[in-house]
């Protein structure tokens, strides 16, 4: 039997001491532990891919498939993948500069096209590996050394986005609460087509958020909300709207769910995927370079 301990890889791990990516890690790999023992999903199915910065290193901390690409493309790439073999369980972690910023354009295609693959994404508001300059999700007065002032810009709202974008899964998780993110992320990865999660998470060393979301936040669960209305998603999605005002409520948990084809579906990749299985790439390869 596989123990998430098991799951873990042999690389010792860079993060800053404390760092909440540590809490996003286990989450993780005790949703694929139970997914496991449940026979929900196969080990050798699983497959990460990660992008740059602090949250891309996951990719290298799980002791399963993992391929750590781009920044901002590691969200392509999974899908890439799964259309390549739709058998496969794709996870894709990114942090919000990967997501939001370099690679935002992929988030919004994904939204809309709906592919089933899992995207989770490390929230800190700050571009953390390279030290803390600010990201989409910034909020106004945070001193950003990029730009050598305050930021005074509206964070974006990637709960809102991802809702009028198309997403069929739309959940926030915390990083420190780690029960609650694991059941989070299990629902996301037996989600038919795109699932989404904001992972928000304080960064310990550059944007210390902590206080202000512990006081905060409440679980959907709680208030017996039912996650199949979209306009009651919408709401619950701009009831905060990422800027640390005194006067905010934060909700965490499952948003948005609902069914419609996925890309893999629509464009029948099982079909093809069964050919080109016992095709000779490099035979082909070499006839058509001839
Ligand atoms: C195309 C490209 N642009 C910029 C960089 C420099 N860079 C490396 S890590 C990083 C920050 C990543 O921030 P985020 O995605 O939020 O992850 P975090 O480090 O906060 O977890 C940046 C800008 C890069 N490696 N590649
Ligand atoms: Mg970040």
């Amino acid at each position: 039997m596989t123990s998430w301990v098991d799951l873990k890889s042999k690389y010792e791990i860079s993060w800053c001491p404390g760092c909440t990516n540590f809490g996003i890690l286990t989450a993780f790999l005790q949703a694929i532990e139970e997914l496991i023992k449940d026979g929900k999903i196969n080990k050798e199915d699983v497959v990460v891919t990660s992008g740059i910065g602090c949250a891309g290193k996951i990719g290298d901390y799980v002791n399963v498939s993992s391929f750590i690409g781009l920044h901002g493309r590691a969200l392509p790439l999974g899908i890439g993948i799964k259309l390549g073999n739709p058998k496969l369980k794709v996870i894709v972690f990114q942090g919000d500069g990967d997501t939001y910023n370099e690679g935002l354009e992929h988030f919004i295609s994904a939204c809309k096209e709906n592919p089933d693959v899992t995207l989770i994404v490390h929230n800190n508001k700050v571009f953390a590996l390279t030290t803390g300059q600010h990201t989409f999700t910034t909020e106004p007065g945070y001193k950003s050394k990029s730009l050598g002032r305050e930021v005074f810009e509206k964070p974006l709202n990637p709960m809102a986005l991802a809702l009028v974008s198309g997403a069929t899964f739309v959940a926030r998780g915390y990083s420190l609460w780690t029960d609650h993110l694991k059941y989070i992320i299990k629902e996301a990865i037996l989600h038919r087509g795109f699932s989404f999660i904001d992972v928000i998470q304080p960064c310990i060393t550059f944007h210390n958020t902590r206080n202000y979301y512990e006081s905060r936040m409440y679980k959907l669960e709680d208030i017996g909300y039912n996650p199949t209305n979209f306009k009651e998603a919408l709401e619950k999605a701009i009831e905060w709207d990422y800027t640390l005002r005194e006067d905010s409520k934060i909700p965490v948990g499952i948003f948005y769910r609902s069914e419609r084809v996925s890309l893999e579906d629509g464009l029948n990749t099982k079909e093809w995927y069964k050919i080109n299985k016992d095709m000779n790439i490099r035979k082909l390869l070499s006839e058509l370079l001839v």
